[in-house]
Order: structure tokens, then C-alpha cells, then sequence
């Protein structure tokens, strides 16, 4: 079972990744709304990467409104899924395996709506969420020190499982594959 989801996911993958190649230099998804630890959110421009990769910085976490290594999150297209997950950061992945489209928060980031997102995904469990991030995540790595949850439902709602600090988890039980609508620390 595992083998087959494994294929499936790298199907995908490829799949996706021929779609959006054309794509890469489109518009990034005009603005992202970020929720900070202290549930406040705030909405910025998505900026482009040197590499591809779409980024969002937030002016008062970091007391600068530019520049990709001050960004509170990151977007990554499947094409740099192989990127690793930065220290200090949790990523959540579109595709088992660390594969597919990446979202990276920095420490203490997150989000209780990922339907804010956006990615050229598709869930085969809610099609009603394709396009954006939410009911997509499939694996997940915690490079932080900081514990992590992920729950159903947006708002922190709903069935809730634990991300620890430090870990990481290649493939969500099936119970779980595209399901994640929050990512928040916990
Ligand atoms: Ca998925």
C-alpha cells in the first residue's frame, strides 16, 4: 500500500510538475494573509525569489519589509521540493515524501486557515479545495524547536495530531492525507 501511494504520489508529481512548468514565472498568487502567534493576521504581497520560489516577509516580526531571508513564509513549486526544510522552519508538503509543492513557515508561524494559500493542487478527498493549500498536506518536517500541531479544520478546529519539534513524517496515514486545514504551534 505503501509502494502504491508511493508511485502514485511521484505520478503526481510529475504530473504537476509538467503543468506548471510553463507557469513558473506567473503572477504569485498576489497576496498571502499570514496569522501571527498572537492569532493577529496580516495581509502582504506574495514577492518572488531569486529561485522561483514565491516569499512573504512580516514588517514587524522582522522589522524589514524585503529581502527572501527575512521571510516569514515560503513558497516553493514542485520543482524545488528537493530543497531542504530550513532550520528554524516547518514545511508542509503537498505530495508524500517531501514532494509537490512546499509551504515553510518560519519558527512560530503558521496559519489557521491554509485556504489562504494558494498552490496548483489538487485533493482527491476535496476537490472543492483545489487550488489552494488546505486538504493537501501528505508529509511534513518540524525543523524547529518548537512543537507543531495540524488540525482538520481551520481555526486550530477539529481533529488536531501532533507535529514535535524536530521531526518529521513522510507520509500522513490515510486518515489523514489531505485533511490539514491549520498548522499552528502547540
Ligand atoms: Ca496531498
Amino acid at each position: 500500500m505503501i509502494g502504491k501511494k508511493t508511485v502514485l504520489a511521484a505520478m503526481t508529481a510529475i504530473a504537476t510538475l509538467g503543468l506548471i512548468a510553463p507557469a513558473a514565472s506567473a503572477a504569485p498568487y498576489g497576496t498571502i494573509t499570514l496569522t501571527r502567534a498572537d492569532n493577529s493576521t496580516v495581509t502582504l504581497p506574495w514577492q518572488a525569489g531569486p529561485d522561483g520560489s514565491f516569499y512573504a516577509v512580516d514588517p514587524l516580526k522582522k522589522g524589514r519589509s524585503s529581502g527572501i531571508e527575512n521571510a516569514a513564509v515560503r513558497l516553493r513549486p514542485p520543482s524545488l521540493s528537493g530543497q531542504p526544510c530550513l532550520t528554524d522552519s516547518v514545511c508542509i508538503y503537498q505530495d508524500a515524501n517531501w514532494q509537490g509543492w512546499v509551504l515553510e513557515f518560519d519558527a512560530g508561524g503558521g496559519t489557521g486557515h491554509l485556504g489562504y494559500y494558494g498552490c496548483d493542487c489538487h485533493s482527491t478527498h476535496h476537490p472543492d479545495s483545489d487550488g489552494t493549500w488546505s486538504d493537501q498536506m501528505s508529509s511534513w518536517q518540524n525543523n524547529t524547536n518548537l512543537n507543531y500541531c495540524w488540525s482538520f479544520d481551520s481555526g486550530a478546529q477539529g481533529e488536531r495530531h501532533l507535529m514535535a519539534r524536530g521531526e518529521a513524517v513522510n507520509a500522513v496515514t490515510a486518515h489523514e492525507n489531505d485533511e490539514a486545514t491549520s498548522v499552528f504551534t502547540c
